[in-house]
């Protein structure tokens, strides 16, 4: 070896050994400026002698050059998720299941004599609102780097996660498995969140709505110098797949004390504890405690120590049955109340919004929040000027829960009810008994008109091809439509006057508009954008009904005669039908030979009106299922399809019946709704999972 590879491999090994003793232990030996001399050092050698560069040199943690997109690849051993507790009361249920199954199983448990369910060691820890990853090491070396992605399958994100300073390329000593998997969870402390936003907002840029969506981004950038220059980090949580599972501790806790020896950063909050109230004591150290810290946490996740007990209780519906997380109740802040604006809906809803000074609550950035009627704003005397407590729970739209009125000089007025539509100007009504306000000019409101043409071209709707909003927009800002009929009478020429609409762009909708002629009966029912009628509604009615003819003369009684529709929507639907404008649209769909009755062989109506038809029985299989809040990873409708093909029943409402609530970001009263119920609650990540083996 050369005198310039014997000092490169020395500085290497003392600049690991600094990183180590910087970033895992937590008590640095050097100054920063020392590092860098180091460094330098090396980086010059390796300069001077390209030879010498070796892939865990402390220099080569941001080598790749931007690439195109990120590989799939499959996890050896899936990446489950956990299932969540609410609350002390659900936490113990969860200890005493275990228990009682340990028992009826004749597990021997640490004492068997201590007091029933104190017994058992859990491994405790602040649950991190990041990012899981998986990493594998062989011969000490960092090989691979996957998302979570839908637990069987994740992006392969190498290269990123290399610069991550907490994330070790090469293991420290000699005793380690050849291959090495540990999981953990990459994120951004709060202060970097922030810091992030200010300058992004500086710049003109768009904003990440919370810590975890940044650390999300940074770590999905093509470009790894990006990734480089975002002060990420990683907390590891657990080993996963181990070359040499025999020879790891049975205990999860030592587990993580070895991986911390090999060059892990290991949370140092994580305590090893035992039976339930030291469990509780360790949730309220860290409820007090939650907003000092330097990163967001939702919760504290248990998990049983003993890997051995782990692997008797095994795993349900894609959770293990030995851990759980409970999660933190929904977090309050206060802000300044800005002014209340009034917004219409596609039913003409005239809504109060809340205009707020942003503020960060459960993780999001937060500056609207709806106070959902006159009612609501003259309970909490809410008025411009006063600070408002806002309330969000980690996935629950956020809540305007009480005001603090500001010095009588500085409070504006009481905000009066509207009297006139904000978008047209219309009278706005409210009915008697009814706290919603609306315009009363449903067919000619323009954000009414805009949202349910935008409905009718909808995929699940009448599915017109390039007719989204902005198209929609522009054909009634030309006058080219007022009502849904009108779109069947556009020709090429008129579409050619259009901006961005060009001979073959307007030939193409003028034709997609033509094919949705022969869209199914219930999603033309679907497509008229009767209040409260979604698709299943429309479904029930196709079916029950068989023809427009036969649906527009159906009375309140025999609306309600079918099994799941109510008053209220029966109600509804009497009064689309009550309204001459409303037919005189219908009469004109059918002029231009929209469907208007189910096919004269479907005496079932089966087929796409057939709710919950099982094609592949399934982990869904007779599930009533309710999908609430937003997903991000595919459409509510994909997911609901998905779903229905392997045997569930989706539904809009929540009751007794539903069997799981999928709650997506910013679920609401759904997901309340289902938490009251003890109904099971999964998050998208779950839902992949349990979607992924059908794809
Ligand atoms: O998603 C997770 C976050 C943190 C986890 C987890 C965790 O432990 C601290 N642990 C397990 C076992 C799983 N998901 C499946």
């Amino acid at each position: 070896m050369t005198s310039s590879a014997k000092e490169a491999e020395q500085l290497r090994a003392e600049l690991l050994e600094h990183n180590y003793r910087y970033y895992i232990l937590d008590d640095p030996r050097v100054t920063d400026s020392e590092y860098d001399r180091l460094f330098r050092q090396l980086k010059m050698l390796e300069d001077a002698d390209p030879s010498l560069i070796t892939p865990d040199s402390p220099t080569q943690r941001v080598g790749a050059k931007p690439s195109s997109k990120f590989a799939s690849v499959k996890h050896r051993l899936p990446m489950l998720s956990l299932d969540n507790a609410f609350s002390e009361d659900e936490f113990r249920s969860f200890h005493q299941r275990l228990v009682g199954r340990l028992r009826s199983e004749n597990v021997r448990l640490d004492d068997a004599d201590a007091t029933p369910g104190q017994e058992l060691a859990y491994c405790c820890e602040p649950k991190l609102d990041g990012l899981a990853v998986s990493l594998v090491y062989e011969k000490g070396l960092l090989q691979t780097a996957l998302t979570r992605g839908d637990g069987y399958e994740g992006e392969d994100i190498t290269v990123n996660i290399r610069t991550i300073p907490t994330v070790p390329v090469k293991l420290r000593g000699h005793d380690f498995p050849d291959v090495l998997e540990v999981r953990g969870e990459v994120l951004l402390p709060k202060a970097a969140f922030a810091e992030i936003n200010r300058s992004a907002e500086a710049a003109g840029e768009k904003v990440f709505a919370n810590p975890r969506n940044a650390a999300a981004g940074s770590l999905r950038q093509l470009d790894p110098k990006i990734t480089a220059s975002r002060p990420l980090e990683i907390f590891i949580y657990s080993t996963g797949y181990l070359s040499n599972e025999a020879d790891w501790p049975d205990s999860h806790y030592e587990r993580l004390t070895r991986l911390r020896e090999l060059g892990f950063r290991i949370n140092a909050e994580i305590a090893l504890v035992t039976g339930v109230d030291d469990c509780l004591a360790y949730y309220d150290a860290f409820a007090t405690k939650r907003p000092e810290l330097p990163y967001e946490i939702d919760g504290i996740v248990y998990k049983i120590d003993s890997k051995a007990i782990q692997q008797k209780l095994g795993f349900v519906s894609r959770s293990p049955r030995w851990a759980i997380a409970r999660k933190f109740p929904a977090e309050e802040v206060q802000t300044r109340l800005q002014s209340i604006d009034f917004q219409v809906g596609r039913t003409g809803s005239v809504t109060p919004v809340a205009r707020l000074n942003p503020v960060l609550v459960g993780g999001v950035t937060v500056s609207n929040a709806t106070l959902h009627n006159m009612d609501e704003i003259a309970r909490l005397d809410a008025r411009p000027g006063d600070d408002v407590i806002l309330r969000r729970a980690g996935d629950v739209i956020p809540q305007i829960v009480s005001v603090i009125p500001a010095p009588a000089s500085e409070r504006g007025e009481p905000v009066a009810a509207p009297t006139h539509c904000p978008a047209c100007g219309a009278d706005v009504v409210r009915e008697e008994g009814n706290a919603v306000a609306r315009c009363s000019a449903p067919l000619s409101c323009p954000e009414q008109r805009k949202y349910s043409l935008t409905h009718f071209a909808s995929r699940r709707a009448m599915d017109i091809e390039g007719l989204g909003e902005k198209v929609v927009e522009m054909l009634l800002d030309a006058r080219l439509v007022d009502t849904a009929a009108d779109l069947y009478t556009l020709t090429t020429e008129q579409l050619e006057t259009l901006d961005r609409f060009a001979a073959k762009s307007a030939a193409k909708l003028v034709d997609a508009i033509a094919a949705s002629t022969g869209a199914p009966f219930n999603r033309v029912i679907y497509a008229l954008g009767i209040r409260e009628v979604g698709e299943t509604t429309a479904r029930l009615l196709a079916k029950a009904f068989r023809s427009m003819a036969a649906l527009r003369n159906a009375d309140q009684t025999a609306l309600e005669a079918i099994h799941d529709i109510g008053p209220i929507v029966a109600g509804h639907v009497v009064e689309f039908f009550d309204q001459p404008a409303n037919l005189e649209v219908i009469d004109r769909l059918a002029a231009a030979g929209v469907t208007m009755a189910e096919p004269e062989d479907a005496a079932t109506g089966a087929g796409d009106v057939s709710p919950g038809g099982t094609q592949e029985p399934g982990p869904f299989a007779g599930l009533r299922v309710v999908l609430t809040g937003s997903l991000e990873t595919m459409t509510r409708d994909e997911a609901e399809d998905r779903m229905r093909a392997l045997g569930a029943i989706p539904s809009s409402a929540v009751s007794a019946k539903t069997d799981l609530l999928i709650a997506g970001a910013k679920a609401g009263s759904k997901l309340k709704k289902a938490q009251t119920l003890g109904i099971k609650v999964i998050d998208e990540e779950e839902l992949r999972v349990m979607l992924a083996p059908f794809v």
